[in-house]
């Protein structure tokens, strides 16, 4: 009954309605808020890769590691559709049911996304349904069922197959594909662009400004990082949509009186700047997953306070948009530092990338374990109640940042020019304080690097030497110690499961 069709047909038919598949899925989903089923299937594949993986990506593809996981997902699945097309020639069964395995597969992710809507489980199937009617068309065997029974066999070819009429299908179903993907990226920009819109252009004012370092110190890294160039890490592959009229901050769990604070809420209240140095676990030692910002929210304290905090509570347990989650102990939230529920970095409101409306930032603590963008809510509980998102996945339960210092100049390859030269750098230990920062070049003797004034513990600290730079090969070391007297270990740790430690040194050619 059904007509063969060559391979190379087939697998083309089965690559374009595999394009149309997604593109249809993909949409739906654009145009109503929810993650398009790539990014919801990339989001359970994150939530589930060894931790290997993930350092093996982070420091293979750095933050480009979201385009590579989609990239990856395009390619298997076009891989797929092609050889389930191919095997196809004698019927559409095979490429049906590997559509089908693919939606049920979408579903599967969709169950597990917090930010799930009822259209992330339609996508599939629809995107499906489309992907196998389009394919049984250009493949010629979409026959009406009343013709079928007045022409059994229609087709005028030698193999029963119209070469010409397949290409004109392909074409069309091609088309169509990427037609439905240009209004599915447009709808995707629509929606980021409504998140950026959601911003307000400007902060409220607080009582007493932070204190920063002017520029100039250092010859390359400002003290402040701007927004645009501070490290983004975190598992979302598409923002969550947070509508912000609707958007609550809640604070429940072990506390006398649950909050719950709508964006202005929070703008109205009392609030403070300051600056504080972020860091990544992830950070490599030398690593540029590091940045330093002048943050505006409210005092976590204040806030706990407010609600009236069990004492049986230990951990401060808060979750996001997302459904990311971390936990740090309690007593860091009341021991006076600056730990708070931030609404503005650098002047402006949060970027929709790290976090807007509101993130937590904890001096002192990795942001694995202290700093959930997209907050929605902070929980008081035990330790034995629930572990944050990365604890599980085999890192440490405290993430309390090590003290680090880092080389930027010279930059890595950078040919130096013999005679006078100005080695550069920064260095962090959050909430200790940066004391002393030393530089050897060669195996010459431990020089005192000169710093950048003491505004806050909680940042980083610029470093600078000047050296006399002679024509060779030179290596340059790094190490810092901080205010509690402790020298930067040689050792080198690797970045889990609790930072990475060692000395940073740069070797480069002067000439
Ligand atoms: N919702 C959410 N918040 C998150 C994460 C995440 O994956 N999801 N990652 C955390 C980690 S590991 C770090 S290092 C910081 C990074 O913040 P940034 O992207 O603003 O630099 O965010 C933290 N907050
Ligand atoms: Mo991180």
């Amino acid at each position: 009954m059904n007509t063969l069709v060559p391979r190379r047909h087939a697998a083309l038919a089965g690559f374009v309605a595999g394009a149309l598949a997604v593109t249809v899925g993909m949409i739906l989903t654009a145009w109503s808020d929810a993650a398009s089923p790539i990014d919801a299937v990339g989001g359970s594949f994150v939530d589930r890769v060894p931790r290997w993986l993930k350092e093996w990506a982070i420091s293979t593809f750095g933050e480009n590691d979201k385009t590579v996981l989609r990239l990856g997902i395009v390619v298997v699945l076009a891989l797929v559709a092609i050889g389930a097309g191919a095997a196809s020639r004698h019927g559409s069964q095979p490429f049906v049911v590997v559509t089908v395995a693919f939606a049920a597969v979408g579903l599967v992710s969709a169950a597990d996304r917090p930010t799930s809507t009822a259209m992330s489980y339609l996508a599939p199937i629809v995107g499906a349904g489309c992907g196998s009617v389009a394919f049984v068309a250009t493949m010629g065997r979409l026959r009406p069922w009343w013709r079928d029974q007045v022409v059994p066999h229609e087709s005028k070819a030698p193999l029963g197959w119209d070469r010409r009429r397949f290409l004109r299908t392909t074409g069309a179903v091609g088309a169509l594909s990427v037609t439905t993907g240009v209004v599915a990226r447009l709808g995707e920009r629509r929606r980021r662009d409504d998140l950026e819109a959601q911003r307000p252009a400007s902060l409220p004012e607080v009582a007493e400004t932070a204190d920063v370092v002017g520029d100039g110190f250092h010859p390359t890294e400002p003290y402040i990082t701007p927004n645009d160039r501070f490290y983004r890490i975190d598992t979302a592959l598409s923002f969550p949509f947070v509508n912000v009229n609707k958007w609550r901050l809640t604070i429940d769990g072990l506390v006398e009186r649950p909050l719950s604070l709508s964006y202005d809420d929070l703008r109205d209240r009392a609030r403070i700047e300051r600056t504080i140095t972020l860091c990544c676990v992830s950070n490599e030692v030398g690593g540029k997953y590091v940045g330093n910002a002048v943050w505006q929210g409210v005092l976590l304290a204040d806030l706990l306070d407010e609600a009236g905090v069990d004492p049986t509570a230990e951990q401060v347990f808060s979750t996001s948009a997302d459904g990311w989650t971390c936990g740090f102990p309690l007593e860091i939230a009341r021991d006076g530092r600056d730990a708070m529920v931030a609404i503005g970095m650098n002047g402006t409101s949060l970027p929709t990338a790290h976090g807007f409306p509101a993130r937590l930032v904890v001096p002192g603590l990795y942001g694995y374990v202290s700093a959930t963008k997209w907050l929605t809510d902070i929980t008081l509980n035990r330790w034995s109640d629930a572990e944050g998102y990365w604890v599980p996945r085999g890192w440490s339960r405290l993430g309390p940042v090590k003290t680090q210092s880092r080389i930027d100049v010279p930059r890595r390859g950078e040919e130096v020019a013999a005679g006078p030269f100005r080695l550069a750098g920064v260095a962090w230990a959050q909430h200790t304080g940066v004391a002393r920062v030393e530089v050897r070049i060669d195996d010459g003797p431990w020089q005192d690097a000169t710093l950048s004034d003491d505004v806050t513990d909680d940042a980083w600290r610029q470093w600078i030497l000047d050296w006399d730079a002679s024509v060779g090969e030179h290596t340059v070391t790094v190490r810092a110690t901080d205010k509690s007297g402790y020298v930067q270990t040689e050792e080198a740790a690797p970045v889990a499961p609790d930072g990475a430690t060692g000395w940073h040194r740069r070797t480069f050619v002067v000439s």
